[in-house]
């Protein structure tokens, strides 16, 4: 891996860029890649972004500025991209022609030619602003909104275990150049749709208790979107609903996608591994968080995934019990 004294030094010494954001786009790939843009352009450069999917309205403070996904480019930076398979389908042919990555997911398969991965930080966000202050650029509030963005949507809101000291620093120094680090805030964390209320009102009411209420089950069907209407866009979070109840150990929300497959989000509280739960179903994540996909009915695989987290409950052989 190059240090950050290379990635200044390549961005200095080419042009015409093309800033790629991970498909299904969140606060910080967005961040990242329009703050690279803007920085860019301070250099004199000229750098479009681009995405798959697009990017949800949220977000219009950082999106809404001169932008030509389509123009011609000479250099291909990746943003917050730990694989080529999260290009999405619109730029899946891009995935052997990447020059630089800049991204902090431990699990980076190193596509490109020149990575930069440094997984120490919480929001790819930061190594955003590592490289402000490495060429020399002074943060304007535009700036400031993009690096803040990142860094509080990937830590939500400055609470998970990954942030550090140094997530703190980059956030006083996005204040200091005049983020709205307060309205930010709220719209991210305090603001919900009502079709995200509707929906949420059903996935609680489907509530069930296991193992002496240290297991919460949740359910998110195809008939409650449809329902309520709301987007895959809007759910960002309802997964972590079911370990929100005092004393749960195992929260998992049990999601019927489009095609039919069932998707299970996993949410734990110390001592439970999530990753190591969601294994034994092929699936993977980290200690808290982690995935698993099953292709049968709903009930099936509840019932398949409730049997390995008894196992997991009664082997902990918990004190309390
Ligand atoms: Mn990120």
């Amino acid at each position: 891996m190059v240090d950050i004294k290379k990635v200044a030094e390549f961005l200095n010494e080419h042009d015409f860029y093309r800033i790629l954001c991970h498909q299904n786009p969140d606060g910080d790939t967005i961040g990242s890649a329009f703050a690279l843009k803007r920085m860019l352009e301070m250099l004199g450069k000229t750098a479009n972004v681009c995405c798959s999917d697009a990017f949800p309205p949220q977000y219009d403070y950082m999106t809404r500025v001169e932008n030509n996904p389509e123009a011609d480019y000479n250099t291909l930076v990746t943003v917050d991209i730990a694989d080529t398979s999260l290009f999405g389908k619109k730029y899946e042919d891009l995935k052997n022609s990447v020059d630089l990555n800049i991204d902090h997911h431990a699990s980076n398969s190193n596509y490109a030619n020149i990575s930069f991965v440094d997984s120490s930080s919480a929001a790819n966000c930061e190594i955003i602003y590592k490289l402000s202050l490495e060429l020399g650029i002074k943060l304007d509030s535009y700036l400031a909104d993009c690096i803040y963005t990142g860094l509080t949507t990937d830590t939500g809101c400055f609470r998970y275990a990954s942030v550090t000291a140094y997530t703190h620093l980059a956030a006083m120094g996005a204040i200091n150049a005049g983020a709205h680090h307060s309205e930010i805030n709220r719209a991210m964390f305090e603001t919900k749709s009502l079709a995200r209320i509707n929906t949420e009102q059903l996935v609680i009411g489907s509530l069930e208790m296991y193992f002496e209420s240290r297991c919460a089950v949740m359910m998110l069907t195809r008939e409650m979107l449809e329902k309520t209407g709301a987007k895959e866009d809007e759910l960002e979070g309802t997964a972590s609903l079911p370990r929100e109840i005092e004393g749960v150990l195992v929260g998992a929300l049990f999601r019927e996608k489009p095609d039919g497959t069932i998707k299970v989000s996993v949410r734990t509280n110390a001592p439970i591994d999530a990753s190591r739960l969601c294994l034994n179903f092929g699936g993977g994540g980290h200690k808290a968080a982690a995935g698993c996909s099953f292709s049968c009915d709903i009930n099936e695989a509840k019932v398949k995934f409730l049997a390995e987290v008894e196992k997991i409950l009664d082997e902990r052989n918990f004190s309390n019990r």
